[in-house]
């Protein structure tokens, strides 16, 4: 209907999407879960499996090698539930750090020629440029574990340990979670992992990984969907919409956004900045949304449409592996509340084009036609039972290419893996991967926030649900000697503040958390309150004190990038 500004890139996986394609052709470097039966290593590397459900095959899965005596590593600042459940090893990281292991990782590999020559040789190019920066034949600076022991706040023994394990044990599964990349420097964090398992030949191989996006990306069975139409549509970057809507100017706005529609989002709390969000709103015109309920974001819509749940709905689902899921609609929803799909058709037919929108199909009509267009032999049987499963479940993205390279060459230039591809210079940036180096700027915040993703709840999902979120999504998590030095006590209530805004919140002091790093859950919605001159967020809403100065090249999001002082005052 005459276009629209859209927003291009993820809040999820911006920077490793970013960069897959530069390595790979594509971002398509998944797995089935299935494929960790032949695992005889897996590093969850800053993957917290049990809580954050990226397919829920993977849990299952791991539990299953760890019981079969397989070492499961965990790289992560926190001992989280995955620590205490799946694995067999805990290595405490600093956040933003992971790089520099990575590449100690390597350093050592190719120190006592525990790489696979032959297969970086046949299925890569651009590996000498990465080796000679990590050697140090570049910069004068050899990536060691020595260097890297500071950095990471690693002992030098561990990370020698851990890379001599790893050098030696065929196959092994690295699976690299997402905080990593929503980080600045977040593509370097993506880029690392897939250069390590290229380098210990097991990109490809049952068992093994590719570093890149191992959950959801690679093709399940075919089903039909909405016809997509060309778009010329002008984009804005996803993580800085705030900064787009100010950037047009006050006393010229007819270049400017004017209008925003939003469905599906909590835009509001689940973007970086809060007060900046609101500031943003503030300055449009009109805004219309669609939710389930009336989130921050959607009390600040002009107009609100309750929308139907997924409960209320007929749909396809297409999760992580090589299977579909069948959503039956539950219920009725209650008087007054329709499907998203019915709210658009209804306006596009005030708006005088409802047959181009819908064709003359109703939702289910959609659906029928999906299911007609695909893989599934028997749509009854898919509907009665509510899963259709591809016929092989432990596959592996690039078995292809490294059964036979040449038949299966990659979209890339080289029909390789690029590991320093010279378009990535192009971006500025150097071709390979390396460690850039994160530190806080202002010494009134010294101490590294993350902000990781709720056990239950989605992001700000159920959030509202009193009861519904355990205690540790309340509280921010803080080694005893930050405490301590600040005069802080178990359930204290502290500030937690950077340049962008304070909250409120009460303190779990824990040694699940490494020193100089403090950890609050994301999503919950803020409670804004005035507190002499400031603004303060009592509900514990993390994005109160995150920015949307994006990492680069990419764009995309920082949120495990934030710089604190956490206060009794
Ligand atoms: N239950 C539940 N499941 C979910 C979601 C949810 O909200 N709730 N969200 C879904 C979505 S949309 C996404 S994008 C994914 C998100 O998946 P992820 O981005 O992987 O999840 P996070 O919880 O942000 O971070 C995972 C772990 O990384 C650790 N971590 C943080 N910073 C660093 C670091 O610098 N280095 C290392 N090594 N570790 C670090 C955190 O402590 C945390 O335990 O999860 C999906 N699954
Ligand atoms: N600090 C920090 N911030 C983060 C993250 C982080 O790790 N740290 N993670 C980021 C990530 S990875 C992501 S993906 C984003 C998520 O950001 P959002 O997707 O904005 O987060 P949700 O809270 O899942 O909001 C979804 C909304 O959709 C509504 N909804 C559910 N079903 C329907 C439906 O059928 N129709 C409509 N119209 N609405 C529906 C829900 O009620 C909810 O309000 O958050 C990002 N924000
Ligand atoms: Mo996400």
């Amino acid at each position: 209907w005459g276009g629209a500004t859209r927003t291009k890139g993820s809040y999820s996986n911006g920077a490793a999407s970013f960069v897959m394609p530069y390595l790979f052709g594509t971002k398509m470097s998944g797995m089935d879960a299935g494929n960790l039966r032949h695992s005889k290593l897996i590093i969850l590397w800053g993957y917290n499996a049990f809580d954050t459900r990226m397919g829920c095959e993977m849990p299952p899965r791991i539990l299953e090698a760890r019981k079969r005596g397989v070492p499961v590593v965990v790289i992560d600042p926190r001992r989280t539930r995955t620590v205490d459940t799946m694995s067999s090893w805990w290595i405490p990281i600093k956040p933003g750090s992971d790089v520099a292991l990575m590449a100690a990782l390597l350093f050592f590999l190719i120190r006592n020629d525990l790489q696979n020559h032959a297969f970086i040789e046949t299925y890569s190019t651009g590996f000498a440029q990465l080796k000679a920066y990590v050697m140090g034949a570049s910069d004068g600076i050899p990536k060691s574990p020595e260097w890297a022991s500071e950095i990471c706040g690693i002992p030098e023994e561990e990370i020698e340990k851990l890379a001599d394990l790893y050098g030696r044990t065929k196959a092994a599964a690295l699976l690299p979670g997402l905080a990593l990349q929503r980080a600045i420097a977040g593509e370097e964090a993506a880029r690392m992992p897939v250069a390590l398992q290229l380098a210990t030949g097991n990109i490809g191989v049952p068992g093994g990984s590719s570093g890149g996006l191992f959950w959801g990306k690679i093709q399940g069975p075919r089903c039909g969907s909405f016809p997509v139409l060309p778009q010329d549509d002008p984009t804005i970057s996803l993580y800085e919409w705030p900064d787009s809507i100010l950037a047009g100017s006050e006393d010229d706005r007819s270049r400017s956004i004017k209008g925003a529609y939003i469905t599906g989002s909590n835009l509001l709390a689940q973007g970086s900045d809060i007060q900046k969000n609101i500031r943003a709103f503030q300055r449009l015109d009109l805004i219309i949304g669609h939710d389930l309920f009336l989130t921050p974001t959607m009390a600040l819509c002009d107009i609100v449409f309750p929308v139907a749940s997924f409960l209320e709905r007929e749909d396809i689902v297409s999760p992580a592996g090589n299977f579909l899921l069948y959503s039956a609609k539950a219920v009725e929803p209650p008087p007054g509340v329709l499907t998203d799909y019915a709210i658009f058709s209804a306006l596009a037919d005030r708006l005088g084009f409802a047959s181009d929108y819908t064709e003359g199909k109703s939702s289910s009509d959609w659906i029928d036609s999906f299911l007609q267009d695909s893989d599934i032999p028997d749509v009854a049987a898919f509907k009665d039972q509510g899963l259709f499963q591809g016929q092989e479940q432990e596959r592996n993205a690039f078995s292809d290419f490294i059964i036979d390279p040449s038949k299966h060459a990659l979209q890339t230039p080289s029909g390789k893996m690029e590991i320093s591809p010279r378009t990535y210079e192009d971006l500025g940036f150097p071709a390979y991967p390396h460690y850039r180096g994160v530190h806080p700027e202002d010494p009134a915040y010294p101490l590294s926030l993350i902000t990781p993703h709720p056990l239950q709840g989605i992001h700000s999902q159920y959030a509202n649900i009193p009861g519904f979120r355990m205690e540790e999504d309340l509280g921010l998590w803080i080694h005893p000697e930050d405490a301590l030095i600040r005069g802080i006590q178990q359930d204290s209530l502290v500030f937690l503040s950077s340049p962008q805004g304070r909250i409120k919140v009460p303190v779990r002091i824990t040694d699940g958390i490494i020193p100089g790093t403090v950890s609050l859950n994301e999503g919950l919605w803020p409670v804004l309150i005035r507190d002499g001159g400031d603004t303060v967020d009592q509900a514990g809403s993390v994005n109160m004190v995150s920015s949307t100065d994006p990492s680069l090249p990419s764009r995309s999001s920082r949120t495990h990038t934030i710089f604190v002082q956490v206060a009794l005052q």
